[in-house]
């Protein structure tokens, strides 16, 4: 990219500045039909956030204007840079910018209908929802942890495909409320410690939240703070527009990330509510808006931008159309099979003829050689032959590496030195690991898999529930899957953590009970484009159960009858995961006891409950008892089992002993699972 344009020009101004008046005049317009904008769609809503659009418009117009290239024709340029609006409730600074620039779809309609039912124009920016949003913010944040992730999977495919194909920076606007959130601390660790040079903050630091002035309730000296976590940082009047891209200007050639403290006044031109909370989160009232207008010199009527200032956002709308048709033509200049390479990853479809040879070569070497190792063990085997094949796979663990087996031989570290490396070292951060792999995802090119302990799932939980909003294909390894860890005791040993994660729509949990499970889950959530997985694997080695070789990935339908009664079924046992083999050895004694009993193996509920509800009958079958087995609690189970069902599991968080001992002292064994379908059935 060239150095930032200068401001543009028109009439003149009197404004204090260091940009001629009147190239200050012109960008104090641009600035105020921000504001305007964002007054007007939050009054008409009667609900919205003002205070930040008016006081950071400054900086969104040189940001937008000056130094970002993209190209609203084409808001999925994959060489565009990225914005991300980490104080998502800002979000009518966002949608006026887009409107102003000229995205197409960012009509004054969608404008006019901000938070409105099916609009484009939600609440908090939804990236699903709005071409040009690049990310889902408003848990404060997120968005900061997520640019970290963008700015990882810039710097990782320019390594891959070269700097003249893969070249942008990833901007935020982060709030004061986003750097007191503790994943901050994670991601500006992380983005240090990787020197992700391209990566830009600008804080809107205007000393005020919602209770009232940060001094409530923070003293921290961000700049400081930044700095020791390796970043250049600067403070800066965030109202200046000539200062403000000087800063950038410097933070585009740094060798470290940048974080721009921009001094603002929230609510900025409102007479009586500009530099309060007041500003911050409801419609400002007409006549509050009309002493606004009057102070910013903006004579238009509501939604009504005056035409030369929307000629002059509308031109820096196409200030990068030549930078992005010369990169097409770079992108075609490529060799055919790199090119095809590169944009096969960036649409991320997957190489599934290459996944599915994987997957046989896998199920032939378990048939031929069957392996009585922990689900974590195969997960590392599935690995091995995965990485080779899929080179959009990019691995990771919460400096658990050795613990989760998700670093294959022979993957390189990535690094500050090495940015191609296919293994990240998060430290012990799995917030800002969660949210890092999000922003991954998003930037496309990438497949993010992570590693750290199904407890910790709780670390992780609002970022996975974002993954999932959002649609975002990531992978959680998450190993020690239950009291089968052992000795770490109750604080490890994960009880509620299935139920919680299966509650989350659109995510996907898995439980494999063996090592075929394992790869056909591995290749299921591979194949889950829209939705983010969790799986949860063992600590303990398990048998192979599933024998031979099916052509089907049976763990598809979430569910499948693993071991068949001999005769008519009187009982029905379902397990997940390591409880499985626990309920094929409770058909054996029950089979003693001259019971016939049928076991279903359920390594997915979630895709089980998404099946119809007649194939989910077939399976669930019609013996007069049915009996559930896992190592966690019963939430969820009553859909299979019925109210009337048993279950054998936990009710009570863990306890520090051999797993063998808590599996005994919890009652989680094949007897106890004879037992209670014995005394269902009167037998006992
Ligand atoms: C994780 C999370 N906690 C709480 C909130 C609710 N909330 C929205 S904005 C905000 C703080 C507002 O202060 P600041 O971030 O400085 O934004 P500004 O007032 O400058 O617009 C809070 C607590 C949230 N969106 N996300």
């Amino acid at each position: 990219m060239p150095p930032l344009a200068a401001a543009s020009a028109a009439a003149p101004s009197t404004a204090a500045s260091s940009a001629s008046p009147s190239a200050r005049t012109q960008h104090d317009r641009m600035a105020n039909a921000i504001r305007a904008l964002a007054m007007d769609a939050v009054e008409q809503a009667k609900s919205g956030h003002p205070g930040l659009p008016m006081g950071a418009a400054d900086i969104a117009t040189v940001l937008f204007t000056r130094a970002m290239k993209f190209d609203p024709n084409d808001p999925a340029w994959p060489d565009r840079d990225r914005f991300v609006l980490s104080a998502g409730h800002g979000s009518m600074l966002l949608y006026a910018v887009l409107h102003l620039l000229g995205y197409p779809r960012m009509t004054m309609a969608e404008i006019k209908r901000f938070r409105q039912s099916g609009s484009l124009t939600p609440g908090h920016p939804e990236s699903h929802v709005t071409p040009g949003v690049e990310t889902t913010t408003g848990p404060l944040g997120q968005g900061l942890a997520n640019a970290v992730g963008m700015a990882i999977a810039e710097a990782h495919l320019a390594a891959e495909f070269g700097k003249d194909i893969v070249d942008h920076h990833t901007y935020v606007l982060a709030s004061d409320g986003d750097l007191m959130e503790g994943i901050s601390q994670e991601a500006i660790a992380l983005a240090g410690h990787l020197k992700l040079s391209k990566l830009v903050v600008l804080f809107d630091d205007n000393g005020i939240s919602i209770d009232g002035p940060l001094s409530l309730a923070d003293s921290v000296d961000q700049v400081k703070r930044f700095e020791a976590a390796g970043w250049a940082a600067t403070r800066v009047d965030g109202h200046d527009p000539e200062v403000i891209a000087g800063a950038l200007e410097k933070a585009r050639t740094s060798s470290k990330p940048s974080l721009i403290a921009c001094k603002t006044t929230i609510g900025f031109g409102a007479p009586t509510k500009a530099g309060s909370e007041k500003s911050h989160g409801s419609p400002l009232g007409a006549d509050e808006i009309k002493g606004a207008r009057e102070r910013l010199g903006w004579t238009s009527p509501a939604f009504e931008v005056p035409a030369d200032v929307l000629t002059s956002w509308r031109s820096a709308g196409q200030r990068a159309a030549g930078h992005h048709q010369a990169w097409k033509q770079r992108l075609a200049a490529l060799p055919a099979e790199k090119r095809a390479q590169f944009e096969r990853r960036l649409s991320g479809k997957i190489e599934a003829d290459k996944l599915a040879a994987v997957v046989r070569g896998l199920k032939q070497t378990f048939a031929k050689t069957p392996k009585e190792i922990a689900t974590r063990a195969a997960s590392e085997l599935a690995l091995d032959a995965l990485i080779a094949a899929i080179p959009e796979l990019v691995g990771g663990s919460a400096d658990l590496t050795g613990s989760n087996n998700t670093k294959t031989k022979g993957m390189a570290v990535m690094s500050s030195a090495a940015y191609g490396g296919r293994f990240i070292h998060y430290g012990v951060r799995e917030h800002g690991m969660a949210a890092a792999m999000n922003g991954m995802a998003l930037h496309g090119g990438i497949m993010p898999y992570s590693g750290t302990f199904l407890v910790f799932s709780d670390y992780c939980r609002p970022a996975i529930r974002l993954a999932a909003l959002m649609g975002q294909r990531v992978i959680h390894v998450m190993t020690h899957d239950s009291i089968g860890l052992g000795e770490d005791g109750p604080t490890h040993q994960p009880v509620e953590h299935l139920a919680a994660l299966r509650a989350i729509p659109n995510l996907t949990v898995y439980r494999p009970c063996d090592t075929v499970e394992t790869v056909e889950c591995w290749q299921l959530a591979i194949e889950s484009e829209h939705n983010p997985s969790v799986l949860a694997l063992t600590r303990q080695n398990l048998p192979q159960l599933r024998q031979g070789v099916d052509t089907d990935n049976r763990c598809a339908a979430g569910a499948y009858e693993i071991a068949r009664a001999e005769d008519k079924a009187a009982v029905s046992l379902f397990a997940s995961g390591s409880e499985v083999a626990i309920a094929i050895a409770a058909q054996r004694l029950l089979a003693e006891r001259g019971v016939a009993a049928r076991v279903v193996s359920v390594p997915c509920l979630d895709r089980f409950m998404a099946q119809a509800s007649d194939l989910r009958q077939a399976v669930i079958g019609d013996a007069p008892v049915n009996v559930a087995v896992e190592a966690g609690i019963r939430q969820g189970w009553d859909a299979v089992i019925g109210t009337d069902g048993a279950f054998v599991g936990m009710s009570s968080f863990g306890a520090s002993a051999p797993y063998q001992e808590l599996y005994r002292h919890f009652g989680i064994t094949p007897e106890k699972v004879a037992e209670a379908a014995l005394a269902k059935l009167g037998k006992s």
